[in-house]
């Protein structure tokens, strides 16, 4: 019975790949797997090392599902920004790519990684030592009208998001106030942990992920205070300046919870995201073993996460950390990874498509910032069913994006390197 609602969990989450066209092709392959579970493991590793300890979720069923076969990686540098964080395509209708620098810049390139233009310029409204700076960048399109927020770091350390209009042509307009107006502005107590993405969910809000506010173990216990913004997902509907609180978000009506919140219980949600059916995934910072993944099923309507705690500081990963607090029906990741071998800090993260990535949708891909590799990993929503290595020595990596048509991963060195699979022909052909 676990066996068969996995699989139609994987089909779910497989079939969450984005177009319309790798979504028919998944349906395809997860069929080929209930009839063929054995034949076609190929090189899928499944999980061997990683099984999640149990908290709130069932043990790992180690069901060897093999979707689309083997597929081998490579890659190919398309261009360079020094202190890279970031890449997204604003809209399929626009094939500029706009990559992000956490020293303030925003440059737009074309898809073969020549710069068209810079596009903004707020390096000297930032300051970008340790872990500050401009952070992340997202669009939004209301009522055919675009507009632009980013996440960066203000001169006094605190955590601004701010917003600008954005011409039909795709420039950001920035001419009356070099940083766009304040939506947002959130003290930051110490100067790491930043949080850092800026999304707009499927529910055309805009989402906000806080770090803990920073130093080490939570030392104000933040993350799972409800009263305070740090260490959460937010959600908020910006206005030209400031914001309104959905009247849907999950603690409006709690005593004492700031209505904004969204998500409890993270560290630093570096990079998070939706995919097309309104999942969120998120790549959560570990302290100082281990790293997470974590996914929560939503919609269009409704997105994942809304109302859910990930656990932090009651659990790093899925195990105890601070004992004084305690978060009841915490989510546990659906993947984590130790600080073995060098292995430091998470940086999500994207969904495969059958266009970006041909042979693994429904995958979720993410690299390590200190050992430079990246991995993809097929979750059922609770557990990993497979995982395996992507490639290898990609520098400081600071995330994985994906755009309509390609797979990126970005390095602090600068280097945006565009992410090539290739599905191998079948390797169990009779002598
Ligand atoms: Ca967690």
């Amino acid at each position: 019975m676990r066996r068969i609602a996995s699989l139609i969990i994987v089909f779910i989450l497989t079939a969450s790949c984005g177009s319309t066209t790798a979504t028919t092709t998944s349906t395809t392959s997860t069929t080929a797997t209930t009839t063929s579970t054995t034949s076609t493991t190929a090189t899928i590793t499944p999980t061997t090392t990683t099984t999640a300890t149990t908290r709130t979720v069932a043990p790992a069923t180690t069901t060897s599902v093999a979707l689309s076969g083997a597929v081998s990686y490579s890659s190919r540098e398309i261009g360079k920004l020094a202190g890279a964080v970031d890449l997204i395509q604003r809209d399929i209708a626009d094939s500029y790519f706009y990559v992000v620098s956490r020293f303030g810049i925003i440059q737009r390139w074309r898809p073969d990684g020549t710069v068209l233009d810079t596009v903004l310029d707020i390096s000297r409204a930032t300051t970008s030592d340790g872990e500050r700076g401009l952070l992340g960048l997202a669009f939004r399109k209301t009522n055919k009208k675009w507009e632009a927020f980013i996440n960066f770091t203000d001169l006094s350390g605190d955590t601004i998001i701010s917003r600008f209009d954005v011409t039909s042509d795709g420039k950001i307009v920035s001419s009356a106030t070099p940083s766009g107006s304040e939506i947002l502005k959130i003290a930051q107590p110490y100067s790491n942990h930043n949080g850092g993405a800026v999304v707009v969910g499927p529910d055309n809000m805009l989402y906000i992920g806080t770090g803990d506010g920073g130093s080490a173990d939570d030392p104000e216990r933040r993350a799972l205070d409800k009263g305070q913004l740090l260490g959460k997902i937010l959600r908020i509907n910006p206005r030209n300046s400031g914001y309104d609180i959905p009247a849907d978000n999950p603690f409006v009506d709690t005593p004492s919870a700031r209505g904004e919140i969204w998500s409890i219980g993270l560290r630093n949600p570096w990079r998070f995201n939706f995919d097309v059916f309104g999942n969120i995934w998120i790549a959560d910072v570990g302290q100082n073993k281990w790293e997470e993944v974590n996914v929560s099923p939503g919609t269009s309507k409704i997105p994942g996460g809304k109302g859910i705690s990930f656990g932090w500081s009651a659990y790093e990963g899925s195990h105890t950390f601070n004992k004084d607090v305690d978060s009841p029906g915490a989510v546990s990741p659906v993947f984590e990874y130790e600080h073995k071998d060098g292995a430091c800090s998470i940086s999500g993260g994207a969904i495969g498509t059958n266009t970006t990535t041909s042979g693994r949708a429904g995958w979720y891909f993410f690299g390590d910032y200190c050992t430079g590799t990246m991995t993809a990993i097929l979750t059922d929503g609770t557990s990993t069913v497979a995982s395996e290595p992507v490639l290898t020595d990609l520098g400081n990596i600071t995330a994985v994006r994906s755009t309509f048509n390609g797979m990126f991963v970005i390095s602090l060195e600068g280097t945006v390197r565009r992410v090539i699979s290739t599905r191998q022909s079948s390797s169990v052909e009779s002598p």
